[in-house]
């Protein structure tokens, strides 16, 4: 059987095929529609689908936003353009045909982080620094969903109650702070109107406010890490996105937890699937009937 899993990010759009050996056997990517209207994310889903057509048995997607019933609803619309509301299921059964499982991003991703561990791991959490802050949390060998889909949203605790607005409509979120989008956002002078990636290469040529804001990201995430330690005693966090997986970063966040008093510490590790664990998350929570 093959899987057509789907991966909507605020940045890139992904789908491939994934076989019962959760090997990926094709990929395609697009960049996420700027001006998103419902139709145009439409649209570029009919678009990095057609690829496929008749090829695939199911599709799983794995989103960013919430999904209940089905439906993205955008916890912090400025990650899709404005986008707020979006019927995922019924968008692609009709463009496909086909039974569809729709999870979020950083859910899917932890489960296919959690099914790739090798040891006795039963508490574990992925995190996503990437357009946003996303998590995952599993608890006692569990996903945790929630009855409204929202659990595992930790991108939205606090970092810092003076800190930036953040989408959701909080202030001082761990995602105004740490997110790909945040770093562009909180860039000044020379740096205004870069995206997080062309900042991240400056930080690593040594540019001072390139620096500062990699490493407030860095602090921001290892604190949220102490945080999710004393909140479910989680002996591993998985971390991933683009940001999360960048040359440099995860020893910068190792180095700002291990300020933090040993109690709270836990072991960090990039994502096994890296930019991946959200595609074969998807394809295996449709394979494991998690709905
Ligand atoms: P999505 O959020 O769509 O899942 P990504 O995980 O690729 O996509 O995250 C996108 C964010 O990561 C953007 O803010 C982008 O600027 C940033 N980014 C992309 N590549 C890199 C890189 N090599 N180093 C640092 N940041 C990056
Ligand atoms: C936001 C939120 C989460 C998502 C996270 C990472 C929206 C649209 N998304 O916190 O649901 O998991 O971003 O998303 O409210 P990504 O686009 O960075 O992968
Ligand atoms: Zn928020």
């Amino acid at each position: 059987m093959l899987t057509l899993a789907i991966d909507i990010g605020g940045t890139k759009l992904a789908a491939a095929l994934v076989d019962e050996r959760r090997q990926i056997k094709e990929r395609h990517t697009l960049p996420t529609p700027a001006s998103q209207t419902p139709a145009a994310l439409r649209e570029a889903l009919k678009t990095l689908i057609l690829p496929f057509t008749g090829r695939m048995q199911r599709v799983a997607v794995a989103s960013t936003g919430i999904i209940r019933h089905g439906v993205l609803s955008a916890l912090n619309p400025d990650n899709l353009g404005g986008l707020a509301q979006f019927p995922l299921i019924d968008t692609l059964t009709q463009l496909t045909g086909l039974p569809c499982l729709a999870v979020n991003d950083a859910q899917a991703a932890a489960w296919a982080e959690y099914r790739a561990l090798t040891d006795n791991v039963q508490d574990m959490a992925f995190i996503t620094v990437s357009t946003g802050v996303g998590g995952g949390i599993i608890s006692q060998g569990r996903l945790l969903t929630g009855t409204q889909g929202l659990a595992g949203h930790m991108g939205h605790t606090l970092a810092d109650p003076n800190g930036p607005r953040c989408g959701c409509g909080r202030k001082g979120c761990v995602e105004a702070v740490a997110s790909g989008r945040a770093i562009a956002a909180n860039a000044t002078d020379d740096l205004k109107g870069m995206d997080a990636k062309a900042i991240y290469a400056l930080s690593v040529n040594g540019h001072p406010q390139a620096i500062r804001l990699i490493e407030q990201s860095a602090q921001a995430i290892a604190r949220l890490i102490a945080d999710l330690k004393a909140s479910y005693d989680c002996q591993r966090v998985m971390l991933g996105g683009s940001v999360g997986l960048a040359p440099g970063y995860l020893s910068r966040v190792e180095r700002y937890l291990a300020q933090e008093p040993a109690t709270f510490h836990t072991p960090i590790i990039a994502a096994h699937y890296q930019h991946d664990a959200g595609l074969l998350g998807a394809a295996l929570l449709s394979e494991d009937d998690f709905l």
